[in-house]
């Protein structure tokens, strides 16, 4: 396809979760000091060293099960992911219901290793398994008139006990521009490590779009909307002055009750040195281009 990208931090194969926890407890044997001397190791892959699947899962945001970043692991499991359909609608060629396993059919998966960047100063990296959301969106035949696409999450409150609070007016709700919706970068993430992809993580799948904050991506979908006008978000709709529609990774614009400048990667310990939050979260190079000429503090 014609929109196919090279993913350069992506290996070709999806590396057995052995050989990582293996690799770090080597690494963690050697010091920093060591680790910095190895030979063939950019900085940058070192910063790509994804977290084991076991933090991943632990760790989550996931508020229809709970806020705490432990509720998600342990109330997930009542979420029922078979059967699944996604609904395309509106301007779409051939809007229908898409079940999960006619959409899994017609997908190539992939891995693609991306640092996720959360609003809340935290960052792991994860060994991603899916496919490009442009793929999805070409089964259904994206019309001329389609700007934005908008997202929701599945609301089943005798499956997820975190709805009887209204943290959130749920369903949960997102949304992205037309063009960064059709970035290659942009995927829906079917698994991790190789499986499936763990309920607390947002079965059976989720958006994954690297260069914003994590609240973008959005878990266990059930609609797809093409349309003409700027969807709702669920945290913009929370708070427009805390959360804009963009939500693009910045460490020159504050959240306005803490900074965006540095984060803490889940899995180094409380006390670890925090690291510098790059712009787009590393994945400038590739997105820029999609915002030049906006004033990226007044479209935050
Ligand atoms: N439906 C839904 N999607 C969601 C959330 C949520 O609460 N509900 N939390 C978001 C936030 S704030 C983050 S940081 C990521 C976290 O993804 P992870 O838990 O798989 O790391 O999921 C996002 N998607
Ligand atoms: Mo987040």
């Amino acid at each position: 396809m014609a929109h196919r990208w090279t993913n350069k931090l992506t290996r070709a194969d999806v590396t057995p979760e052995a050989v990582f926890l293996n690799r770090r407890q080597i690494l963690a044997g050697l010091g920093a000091g060591a680790v910095v001397g190895l030979p063939g190791r950019s900085a940058a892959m070192e910063d790509l060293e994804p977290n084991t699947l076991e933090e991943i899962s632990s760790y989550c945001n996931y508020y229809e099960f709970g806020t705490g970043k432990g509720d998600p692991k342990e109330n997930a499991h009542m979420l029922t992911t078979d059967p699944w359909t996604v609904t395309i609608d509106g301007m779409v060629e051939r809007p229908g219901d898409y079940s999960f396993e006619d959409i899994m059919s017609r997908m190539t998966v992939e891995e693609r290793i991306y640092r996720l960047r959360c609003v809340e100063q935290w960052s792991m990296v994860v060994p991603w398994n899916g496919f490009e959301l442009a793929d999805l969106l070409d089964l259904a035949g994206i019309a001329p008139e389609a700007k934005y696409v908008a997202f929701e999450t599945v609301l089943r409150p005798e499956e997820m006990p975190g709805v009887k609070i209204p943290v959130i007016d749920w369903p949960y709700v997102e949304g992205l521009r037309l063009d960064e919706a059709l970035h290659p970068l942009t995927i829906m993430a079917t698994g991790i490590y190789g499986k499936p992809i763990p309920n607390q993580n947002g079965a059976p799948l989720r958006l994954v779009v690297p260069w914003k904050y994590g609240y973008k991506s959005i878990k266990s979908v059930v609609k797809i909307t093409l349309t003409d006008s700027q969807p709702p978000t669920a945290w913009n709709k929370y708070s427009a002055r805390e959360y804009g529609f963009y939500s693009n990774v910045n460490p020159n614009v504050d959240h306005p009750r803490w900074s965006q400048a540095t984060e803490r990667r889940i899995g180094d310990g409380l006390f670890s040195k925090r690291s510098p939050t790059l712009m787009f979260n590393g994945y400038e190079d590739e997105v820029a281009s999609l915002y030049e000429g906006m004033d990226l503090v007044k479209n935050h």
